[in-house]
C-alpha cells in the first residue's frame, strides 16, 4: 500500500521545529525539516516593558516547515501542533488581540495575589490539583482581568490551539494543555464557579476538544499557499509538549519515574488517576493530564534554562561561550560548593543567571562557585539533586517502586547531569529519545489516521524499538540503600 506521512509542529520555549515523520505498523522514520529560534520578545508597553511571544512569527516559520514537510513527502496525510503549556492568545470576532504573553512576564505577580484572596492556595490545589507557578493561566488572567485586558476579548486559545486555529479555522480546547490552565476541575470539566469567584469571563476558553480528535483540513488558503494539494487533516494531538514527550518515553509507568527535560525538568510518574492529598500539595506536586487520559504527576524544576541563560550572560559579558565546551570543562571540576536551590523563584526571569546564583550563595554565606567550569557544575549539581529530590518524592507520594529513571528530551544529552542523576539516586538511568515531544505528537496523530493501533504501551514499544536509551548505571557503591529509601515511600 502507497505510504503515508504525518508532520509535527513542536514548539519549544526556546526553539521551534518541524518533524516529518514516516509511520506505519513496525516502521518509524523521523527527520526534522526545519528548527527556527523562539525567545521572549521584549516591547516597551507605556509602563514597563514586558515579555511577549512572536506567535506571528512563529506562525510562519511553522508554516515554512510545512511547505517543506510537503515537498519531501508523497502523501502528507496529518499534522499536529503542540507547544509549551499555560500561555494564551485573546481573539476578537476570530482575530488574535495584541501579542501573547511570555508565562516569564512580571505581570503575574498581582494576579497571584488577586487569586489568593479570593481562594486559598490549598483550597485552589483541592480543585485543580496543580502544583503552584505563579504563571499558571488562571493567574496571568486574573492579572489581565486587573489591567482591564480581558475587556475587548471574546475568547482565548492557547498556543497550540492558536495555530491549530490559524491553520484549519477551528477553534477548541485540547484536554491535556487545558489541565495547566487552573480552571479545569480534577473531575475534567471547566470549574465555571471558580471563574465566577475570581471574577474571570466564564466561557473564554472554547470547549475541550478530546486529545486524537480530527481538527478538520487545511483551510484551502492555507494549503494553497504551502503548496499542499491534498489538504492534510490537523489532529488535536497531545498538545502539551510535556504531555506529548511523556506518551513517548519508552517506560513501564509501574516502576519507572520520569524526567522531561528541556527548558524545564518535568520529574514525576504516570497515574490512572489523580491523587490530591495535602503532602502532594506541600511537595508542589501537579496533576496535569496526558494522552489517553494518564495522570502525569510531576514536579516542575527549573531545568536547562538555567544553563542557557548563564551561557547567554557569559556571551553578553563577551566571552566566546559554548555549553558543550563549558560542560566538558565542568565535568572535570571537583566541587567544593554545596549545591543550591533551582527551585528558588528569582531563577525565574531571563537575565544574569550566574548573578543571581552567586548572591543565592551570598546571602547564605555560603563559598559560591568561584570560575565558569564551577558555576556550569554548580548548576548541573544542582538539578540534579532537585532531578534527584523529585523522583523519591513522586515515588513517596504516589507509593511506587520506582527502579528506574527515563530521562527524555535536551537534557537526556547532558551526559553529566545523565550520570549525576543516576549517581544521587542510586538508580539507573534511560536516556532518550532527544525527540520525545516530537514522537508523541506524530505517534497520537498517525494512531488518528489508522496507520497504527494500540494504546501508549504499543506506541512506547515502537519508540524503545527505533530509540533504544542509553544507560548510565550508577557510580555509588550505596545504591541499594537509596534504592530501598526510594521504594519506601509511605507504607
Ligand atoms: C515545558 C512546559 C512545562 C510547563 C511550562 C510552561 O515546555 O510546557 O510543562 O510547566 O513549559
Amino acid at each position: 500500500s502507497r505510504s503515508a506521512q504525518v508532520a509535527a509542529i513542536d514548539l519549544g520555549a526556546t526553539s521551534g521545529r518541524v518533524m516529518l515523520a514516516d509511520i506505519s505498523q513496525g516502521r518509524l522514520e523521523l527527520e526534522q525539516v526545519a528548527r527556527f529560534d523562539n525567545g521572549p520578545v521584549h516591547i516597551w508597553n507605556g509602563n514597563r516593558t514586558a515579555l511577549h511571544w512572536d506567535l506571528p512569527g512563529l506562525f510562519r516559520d511553522a508554516c515554512a516547515g510545512l511547505a517543506e514537510a510537503g515537498r519531501q513527502s508523497d502523501n502528507l496525510v496529518g499534522i499536529g501542533v503542540d507547544s509549551w503549556a499555560v500561555d494564551y492568545a485573546l481573539l476578537r470576532e476570530g482575530r488574535m488581540l495584541g501579542l501573547p504573553h511570555h508565562y516569564r512576564d512580571a505581570r503575574t505577580t498581582g494576579g497571584v495575589e488577586a487569586v489568593h484572596a479570593e481562594l486559598a492556595p490549598v483550597d485552589l490545589y483541592l480543585r485543580n490539583g496543580l502544583q503552584f507557578l505563579p504563571f499558571t493561566t488562571v493567574y496571568q488572567l486574573a492579572a489581565e482581568k486587573r489591567d482591564g485586558l480581558l475587556d475587548d476579548a471574546d475568547s482565548a486559545l492557547l498556543i497550540p490551539d492558536l495555530i491549530t486555529y490559524w491553520l484549519t479555522g477551528r477553534r477548541g480546547t485540547e484536554r491535556t494543555n487545558a489541565s495547566t490552565t487552573g480552571l479545569l476541575g480534577i473531575n475534567g470539566e471547566w470549574d465555571l464557579a471558580m471563574m465566577e469567584r475570581l471574577s474571570l469571563p466564564v466561557g473564554l476558553f472554547p470547549d475541550i476538544v478530546e486529545t486524537g480528535t480530527d481538527q478538520g483540513p487545511l483551510l484551502t488558503d492555507v494549503a494553497d499557499r504551502l503548496g499542499l494539494v491534498e489538504r492534510p487533516h490537523v489532529t488535536a494531538v497531545a498538545s502539551h509538549d510535556t504531555a506529548s514527550a511523556v506518551a513517548a518515553i519508552p517506560m513501564d509507568p509501574s516502576s519507572a519515574a520520569y524526567i522531561s527535560c528541556g527548558t524545564w525538568g518535568l520529574v514525576g510518574v504516570e497515574l490512572e488517576a489523580p491523587e490530591v492529598s495535602r503532602a502532594g500539595w506541600k511537595a508542589d506536586f501537579t496533576n496535569e493530564v496526558g494522552a489517553d487520559g494518564r495522570i502525569r504527576y510531576l514536579h516542575n524544576v527549573m531545568g536547562l534554562w538555567l544553563l542557557s541563560e548563564t551561557v547567554r550572560q557569559y556571551q553578553r559579558d563577551g566571552y566566546r561561550a559554548d555549553l558543550a565546551e563549558l560542560l566538558a570543562q565542568a565535568a572535570e571540576v571537583t566541587p567544593g560548593f554545596e549545591v543550591f536551590d533551582t527551585d528558588d523563584a528569582r531563577f525565574l526571569p531571563p537575565g544574569d543567571m550566574p548573578g543571581r546564583i552567586r548572591d543565592w550563595y551570598d546571602e547564605r554565606g555560603m563559598r559560591p562557585p568561584m570560575t565558569r567550569p564551577e558555576m556550569v557544575r554548580a548548576i548541573v549539581e544542582s538539578l540534579a539533586a532537585a532531578f534527584a529530590h523529585s523522583v523519591r518524592t513522586a515515588a513517596e507520594l504516589s507509593r511506587k517502586d520506582v527502579r528506574t529513571v527515563h530521562i527524555v528530551g535536551g537534557g537526556s544529552q547532558n551526559r553529566l547531569l545523565c550520570q549525576l542523576t543516576a549517581d544521587r539516586l542510586g538508580l539507573p538511568v534511560q536516556a532518550g529519545p532527544v525527540e520525545a515531544t516530537a514522537l508523541g505528537n506524530v505517534l497520537i496523530t498517525a494512531r488518528a489516521h489508522d496507520l497504527i493501533d494500540g494504546d501508549l504501551e504499543a506506541m512506547r514499544t515502537i519508540v524503545a524499538d527505533r530509540f533504544p536509551p542509553q544507560h548510565y548505571a550508577p557510580r555509588r557503591s550505596h545504591s541499594v540503600r537509596h534504592h530501598a529509601a526510594v521504594g519506601a515511600g509511605k507504607a
